[in-house]
């Protein structure tokens, strides 16, 4: 008798531990609050991260140093810098 307790609270525990792993990872909504951001503003910085393979983290730093911010499309930049240069040398 003892033992099916034992094996009962063991599936129940287990139970308990899977349903918590499940909850682990953060809803967009929590994320957002985590940085100070909007879920709008998150999903826009998590889209721009995503297209700059790189982690939400990584793009918030980088993206803090300069002050472009979000909308930072560094090959259209870089063309614009290019078009300059171009324009200076045929001067
Ligand atoms: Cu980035």
């Amino acid at each position: 008798m003892k033992k099916i307790i034992l094996i009962a609270l063991l599936a129940t525990s287990t139970l308990l531990l899977a349903s918590c792993g499940s909850e682990a990872p953060l809803t967009e909504a929590q994320q957002a609050e985590k940085y100070n951001m909007t879920t709008t503003e998150y999903k826009e910085m998590k889209d721009a991260a995503a297209r700059m393979n790189m982690t939400i983290e990584e793009h918030m730093k980088h993206s803090s140093m300069d002050d472009s911010e979000m909308d930072m499309d560094m090959s259209d930049d870089s063309h614009m810098i290019e078009d300059d240069m171009e324009m200076d040398m045929n001067k």
